[in-house]
């Protein structure tokens, strides 16, 4: 089989040749209703009906893997795709290193297996349920085709962490995939499984943060997975990180627009300084220090994603050959990490103090880091934009103790610059630092959709090029 070509043929495309595996295609087939029904519930809401520009997955070669066509969403082929298989591949890290990868789940290691996938599968389709509001607000058609996009592929990497649970964990795999369609994002009952995915993404700003900040724990967590000795997950946690790319292209960019749209608007002005916010806001332009306050949430809610600073399930994880670092392959040390140490932010007589901890407990925290250096590369792009302007203001990371809810910082409060502040304090400056009532309600005001082909709202800026290389005036989304 070319394992580059996808089979199109039956229901579920794909190219781990279901079509001779009759157990799993047929499992698959009977979890498939539930997921449309899923998605015709859960899914954005209003546009089921629309013609949408999307890409869709025809290979799985770096060189030309999606083709672009209209499609419903509800109609959307959403496959099963593995990157090649790496000839010979061997568990590259903790006490099974150099041993051939595993192409069946080793039986001491399933349960722990079996959580990171269910945990990672839960993500996906959590993300859809928090974005399926958006659609009815969306600054331009290109923007609305972005969100939906995302969104497809989303439930892509559900059915992606669905196959592994189908094929490799039984008749537990089978209720684990019918738990990933019942739980839902915010419910009081059944809420997704990890914080931050069950928030609220209220408004396009946290959306482009969401994909920038939230999509990128994806990233890092898909890089860990893809390291594994499990080879199935592996190489599912490879083509995953290829769309993944994209998601975090739309947070960027998103993101890039906005301060280049209030930047413009405060030169025609003729204001210079970012903090005279009445003036700017009354320009339909979303001011920086709000930007900023939506960074310090999204990013503060991302980071209770990597779990304790000091965990032993990772340090299981990684021993265990299952969860490896970022980029695992590129570093050089023993990949046991048995006697090494890590430096970890911890509260020491309420300080925040660098400690030196084992490394293998650390790898949350290592993982965590990789990632903070990773935001701050975007973060520098758009702090290019806001100085072309010379406008005297710079997006800001908050301290990892700021607004924290798992790990060492969740027992304290502190600022921005990781300063404790006493509960008053912070309930006193709390709005200096996180979207106050009246940010969230200035930027709702801002929130009219804007369909008309090429056309974009007041407070974002034109994309530099068009999907595909469509031009500005392209029908991104034909609304029905
Ligand atoms: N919320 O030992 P600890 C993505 C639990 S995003 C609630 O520190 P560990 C995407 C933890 O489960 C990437 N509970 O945890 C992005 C544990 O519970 P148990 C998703 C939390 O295991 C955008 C206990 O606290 N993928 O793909 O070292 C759109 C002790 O914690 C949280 C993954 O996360 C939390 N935030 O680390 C769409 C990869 N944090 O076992 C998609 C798979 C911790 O005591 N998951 N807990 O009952 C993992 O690798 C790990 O489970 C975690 C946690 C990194 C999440």
């Amino acid at each position: 089989m070319n394992i580059a070509a996808v089979d199109y043929d039956g229901l579920i495309p794909n190219n781990v040749g279901l079509g001779q595996d009759v157990r799993v295609k047929h499992a698959l087939e009977k979890w498939h209703p539930g997921y449309i029904s899923w998605w015709n519930d859960m899914g954005p809401e209003g546009f089921q009906e629309s013609l949408v520009y999307l890409r869709t997955a025809v290979s799985v070669d770096p060189k030309g893997w999606a083709k672009f066509d209209y499609v419903r969403m509800p109609e959307y082929r959403w496959g099963v795709l593995l990157a090649p298989a790496v000839p010979d591949r061997k568990i590259p890290f903790g006490r099974h290193k150099g041993e051939p990868a595993w192409q069946e789940v080793p039986g001491e290691y399933r349960a722990l297996l079996r959580r990171l996938i269910v945990i990672q599968g839960d993500t996906e389709p959590a993300s859809v349920e928090q974005q399926r509001h958006l659609g009815k607000t969306a600054p331009s058609l290109y923007d609305l085709r972005n969100l939906f996009q995302v969104n497809v592929e989303e439930g892509r990497h559900l059915w992606a962490m669905v196959y592994l649970l189908q094929k490799y964990f039984g008749a537990d795999g089978r209720e684990e995939a019918e738990a990933l369609l019942q739980r839902r994002s915010g419910d009081a009952d059944t809420p997704r499984m990890l914080g931050a995915f069950n928030e609220k993404t209220p408004d396009w700003l946290s959306f482009f943060m969401f994909t920038f900040f939230t999509d990128r724990d994806g990233k890092m967590q898909l890089e860990a997975l893809a390291q594994s000795g499990f080879d199935p997950l592996s190489r599912t946690c490879r083509f995953m990180l290829t769309e993944e790319a994209h998601h975090m292209f739309v947070g960027e960019t998103g993101v890039t627009r906005i301060i280049q749209k209030t930047c413009e608007a405060m030169k025609e002005a003729g204001i210079s300084d970012p903090y005279d916010i009445a003036a700017i806001r009354k320009l339909g332009v979303i001011d920086l220090p709000t930007i900023q306050k939506k960074a310090n949430l999204h990013f503060s809610l991302t980071l209770d994603l990597f779990g304790n600073e000091i965990s032993t399930n990772a340090a299981n994880a990684f021993h265990s050959g299952i969860k490896g670092r970022f980029r695992e392959d590129r570093l050089k040390d023993d990949h046991l990490l048995e006697s090494d140490t890590y430096p970890v932010l911890r509260l020491v007589d309420g300080k925040i103090e660098n400690v030196d901890a084992p490394a293998l407990s650390a790898l949350n925290m290592r993982l965590r880091d990789d990632y903070v250096v990773d935001c701050n590369v975007g973060v520098g792009r758009w702090n290019k934009v806001i100085e072309g302007f010379g406008i005297p203001f710079q997006i800001k990371l908050p301290s990892v103790a700021f607004h924290r809810h798992i790990g060492e910082f969740q027992s304290v409060k502190a600022d921005v610059d990781g300063n404790q502040l006493t509960e008053a304090q912070w309930a006193e400056r709390q709005g200096d630092f996180l979207p106050s009532d009246s940010d969230r309600e200035f930027i709702e005001s801002l929130m009219q959709p804007e369909t008309e082909v090429g056309k974009f709202a007041s407070w974002i800026a034109p994309p530099k090029v068009g999907i595909d290389n469509k031009p500005g005036d392209f029908e991104y989304v034909k609304i029905a």
